[in-house]
């Protein structure tokens, strides 16, 4: 992900930022909002009417004194430290009052339970042949000559997505919508006359095959001539706009820190309060994604890989904004911290192929299903979603290789997890301390295991924070399989393979008392 720039002016109300932090402290949405609503916090961007940039005027339904209150502009600088002085002071808060650990939003936990998600990048790119066009490619460039959406949906459904993410600009700015505020979009495009509309038959296509539909809107720009002025945040909050008020429901709206040059050279100081405000008044139940979350938070590389462990919490001041590294960010990016105030899951992107975009002289380097396995286990095995991006040809299609794979690797984890050999078989829990436990399950038979799948039930919040798996025959000793840390909605581990009967999993520690587990038992 990009990199962004410091020192730019945000508004932010201070006060307004600060009063909702304190009071609803653990960020677990709308029902821990004090009454009247406050405007949103920086940690969950919560916002009932509108941003905290206020250039409408005050919110209604704030309270009186604080409606009258002024607005401060703040450097990026200064915002973060007021950031840091709000956890402090919410940290003195939760000292004196026992708070609960932060769980999931409904829309979070819809999330997750996807466990996948199908990228698409497809643009100006898949015609050029590149990875980042540069703003001057001419519209009509774009000719897809049989564009399908309904062959994407169908080939990622029966390959077990459940969602599916389109860019519909990446930093080109072409718009794979006829977006009102430019001219550099599909309607300049001679496809389907210029009267085509790549995003609404792609969430059409969605619905037809009962995926969930997400956009990615790159706020890098090369095209634009507003880009690197105060102007380009109302441009791309405009696009956003027509994002999400044409097409139904959006579930997840994907952001990366890309902040390049635009044509006049000059970066942009992105206002992220105002675009995450944007998303939340016109679609308040959709995931945001970025580094910096505020639900879900990018996993902190494209190789596949979450940490291990991962932990869905996270302390969001180490995160400032999207676009920003260090070392201190990408380990938190990848394992989260069990300390952590907010709930914001990790989510893992990479590509089917060594680029985002398709490339024909990348057909034969399609990823292999072991590969693609290795992906999974260690991406939703490890307390994660993957976003898996398989591009369309510039023919508009999944090309025949990606599609022919995607299905073999499906029928590979379909044969992997096709016997559980715990199922119906009930595991009994003893609680040993407040924070750790014996879950033990009687397989009923001898098996050969290589596979264990544990599941806490997150709704709950994600506890454990180290375990041994332990496997036993009929009586008799019990042998150590494997341990690790957290578990959180699934952490699966492989070990050398065991003829076990009984198996045991010691929560040997966990934050907070921990809750029955789901178990499975594999031959792996
Ligand atoms: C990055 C972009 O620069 C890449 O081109 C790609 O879209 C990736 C998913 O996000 O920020």
């Amino acid at each position: 992900m990009g990199r962004a720039t410091g020192g730019a002016p945000l508004a932010v109300d201070l006060q307004r930022c600060l009063i909702p932090f304190i009071s609803l402290c653990s960020c677990r949405r709308r029902p821990r909002w004090r009454s009247p609503p406050a405007r949103a916090c920086y940690t969950c961007w919560h916002a009932p009417s509108a941003g905290l940039t206020d250039a409408a005027g005050p919110d209604s339904r704030a309270p009186a004194s604080l409606s009258s209150l002024r607005l401060t502009p703040l450097t990026r600088r200064e915002f973060a430290a007021t950031l840091a002085g709000a956890t402090l002071a919410a940290g003195v808060a939760w000292a004196r009052t026992p708070r609960a650990r932060p769980a999931p939003s409904p829309a979070q936990l819809a999330w997750q339970r996807e466990e996948l998600s199908c990228f698409l990048h497809f643009g100006v790119n898949s015609f050029t042949d590149r990875e980042w066009g540069d703003g001057t490619e001419a519209a009509r460039s774009f000719a897809p000559g049989r564009l399908d959406a309904r062959q994407w949906a169908r080939a990622a459904r029966a390959a077990g997505f459940r969602a599916m993410i389109l860019t519909a600009k990446h930093h080109d700015g072409f718009c794979l919508w006829p977006s009102g505020v430019t001219d550099h979009s599909v309607a300049k495009s001679s496809w389907r006359s210029g009267a085509g509309d790549v995003v609404g038959e792609f969430t059409d296509a969605c619905r037809a095959e009962g995926l969930r539909a997400g956009l990615y809107l790159s706020p890098w720009d090369r095209n634009a001539a507003v880009y690197g002025t105060p102007r380009y945040n109302d441009f791309y909050c405009d696009q956003l706009a027509e994002l999400l008020t044409r097409y139904g429901r959006i579930t997840e709206v994907w952001f990366d820190g890309a902040n390049g040059e635009g044509p006049n050279g000059r970066r942009q100081a992105y206002d992220w309060p105002r675009i995450f405000a944007t998303v939340r008044r016109l679609q308040p139940d959709a995931v945001i994604f970025s580094d910096a979350g505020p639900d879900v938070r990018w996993i902190g590389n494209e190789t596949g890989s979450a940490g291990d462990p991962n932990w869905s919490t996270m302390d969001p001041a180490v995160v400032p904004a999207p676009g920003v590294w260090s070392e201190a960010i990408g380990r938190a990016l990848q394992h989260g911290d069990p300390a952590g105030s907010v709930w914001r899951p990790g989510e893992t992107d990479t590509s089917i192929r060594p680029g985002w975009f398709h490339h024909p002289a990348e057909d034969d380097k399609v990823k292999s299903v072991a590969a693609l396995t290795e992906i999974y286990f260690n991406s939703v095995g490890r307390n994660s979603k993957l976003l898996l991006n398989v591009p369309p040809t510039r023919d508009g299609v999944l090309h025949d290789n990606d599609v022919a794979r995607l299905a073999s690797w499906h029928d590979r984890l379909a044969a992997l997890f096709a016997e559980d050999f715990a199922a119906g078989r009930r595991p009994t829990q003893h609680i040993t301390s407040p924070r750790s436990a014996v879950v033990e399950v009687d397989l009923g038979r001898r098996v050969t295991a290589g596979l264990v799948r544990l599941e806490e039930d997150i709704a709950h919040g994600q506890r454990v924070a180290r375990y041994a798996v332990l496997g036993a025959g009929e009586s008799g000793a019990w042998t150590e399989l494997v341990r690790g840390e957290t578990i959180g909605y699934r952490k699966l581990d492989r070990f050398a393979p065991a003829s076990v009967r009984r198996l045991r999993v010691v929560v040997e520690d966990a934050v907070v008392a921990p809750r029955p587990l789901a178990i499975g038992v594999y031959a792996g």
